[in-house]
């Protein structure tokens, strides 16, 4: 089916029209033309982006909250509106709740050290579930060392959907906090996060939601979900890198202890005592990313003028055709099958090697990520050392899938 009927079919998205926003789609890769299929590990940026960026560095460079200087005022307003766009577009209720950070990893991490060493304790449990990347499950292993806490996982089942009933089971008071993915990197599955967070208020846990897959792709609301943190990546979502947001109720913000300190998180300071900046600010201590917290308020406003749900409507057919496609070639073995999924196809082509399969993939210029998806555990519970990851955004196409299905057709030859 051509991509005109594919748009047709779903939803009002102009794919064609959005692709010519993004320079780095338009190019040949070992003389053939790319297909961007490693949106997981980071997806690519429209041009709207990059005018922001480049707007910052040739009109308004200068440091922010420092300068009464009209470049620094202009930085200020550009970096704080940036702010604004995060806010609409996780529906955060107050716009002190946004703190910039470099990415999803850096914003579990601040919460682990900032929120974890005062409200763990020996005997205390952190639950974390089966198919987390490491940056939701080492920051909480640390703090558990470092408290005698303890790590528990919520299992999962062979489709890759977590196991609800034996999280009910491990819920109970000594639970304080509850880390999980909203989309699962490795598996491409959508967790009902909305459920499982009200069930772990329920018996007075805190909930850290890793939202970096599920940011890029499907409508994140913070306060319908009633996520205590939630966390994303800059660069998954359409802008630059070293840019994230941890997003966290105003309440536990306010009662936590800065994470760093330094410049711009203070109000005051004296070799005596030092009081700190309100929020969001006393969590973002020195020069911050401020070309790229502007990229990422463009990038933002992008996916929001394009849909959320424009984005994943389109990219659950686009799922649902590579799907189809890929598991009709003999020799596959598709991991992550479960009934809610976001744009990620893991899978095995015979007994070839992931590695082997992406470098033969991108010789057909075609870019998948082959590994364990920083989700080792995954890995193991399924037995296998690595998989090929072709992830989607909603500017792939059909014939992007029916290209990665040629490129598998051809390993499959060579290694046959
Ligand atoms: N996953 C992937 O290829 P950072 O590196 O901080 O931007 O994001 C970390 C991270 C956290 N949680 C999930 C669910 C993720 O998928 C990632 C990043 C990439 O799958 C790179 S390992």
């Amino acid at each position: 089916m051509s991509t005109t009927t594919s748009h047709a079919a779903t939803t009002a998205l102009d794919v064609a029209r959005i692709r010519q926003n993004f320079p780095a789609l338009h190019q040949q890769v070992h003389g053939k033309p790319l297909a961007y299929l490693d949106n997981a590990a980071s997806a690519q940026t429209p041009v709207q982006v990059i005018d922001a960026i480049r707007g910052f560095y040739e009109r308004d460079r200068a440091n922010v909250h420092r300068g009464v200087h009209e470049l620094s005022q202009r930085a200020t307003h550009s970096y704080e509106q940036a702010r604004v766009k995060v806010q609409r577009f996780l529906n955060a209720a107050q716009l002190e709740e946004i703190i910039y950070v470099r990415g999803a990893t850096e914003g579990i991490n601040l919460v682990a050290s900032s929120w974890g060493q005062a409200n763990i304790k020996a005997g205390d449990e952190i639950l974390v579930s089966a198919m987390e990347h490491h940056s939701n499950i080492v920051p909480w292993q640390m703090l558990c060392e470092r408290t005698g806490a303890k790590l528990r996982v919520i299992p999962m089942n062979q489709q890759g959907e977590l196991l609800l009933d034996e999280y009910a089971a491990l819920l109970s008071e000594r639970v304080k906090l509850v880390a999980i993915n909203h989309v699962s990197n490795a598996l491409g599955t959508i967790n009902p996060v909305k459920q499982m967070i009200a069930q772990a208020h329920a018996v007075g846990a805190v909930t850290m939601i890793d939202g970096a897959q599920a940011a890029p792709h499907v409508k994140v609301d913070v306060c319908d979900l009633d996520a205590d943190f939630y966390v994303f990546s800059g660069h998954k979502v359409y802008g630059p890198t070293g840019i994230g947001v941890l997003y966290g109720k105003r309440a536990l913000l306010e009662a936590m202890a800065p994470y760093q300190g330094g410049g711009d998180m203070i109000a005051y300071v004296s070799f005596e005592k030092t009081t700190y900046n309100e929020l969001p600010y006393k969590f973002e201590a020195g020069t911050p990313n401020i070309a790229d917290a502007i990229g990422l308020g463009a990038a933002v406003d992008y996916a929001l003028s394009v849909g959320m749900d424009n984005i994943a409507a389109y990219e659950a057919e686009l799922l649902d055709y590579a799907t189809e496609q890929v598991s009709a070639i003999d020799g596959i073995r598709l991991i992550g099958t479960a009934k809610h999924k976001a744009s990620v196809l893991s899978f095995l082509i015979g007994d070839v090697h992931a590695h082997d399969a992406g470098t033969i993939l991108d010789r057909e210029g075609i870019a998948v990520r082959a590994g364990h998806h920083c989700a080792q555990p995954v890995m193991d519970f399924f037995s296998i050392p690595a998989t090929t990851r072709a992830s989607f955004a909603f500017y792939n196409t059909r014939e992007e899938v029916d290209a990665l299905c040629r490129g598998i057709v051809k390993v499959k030859e060579l290694f046959g």
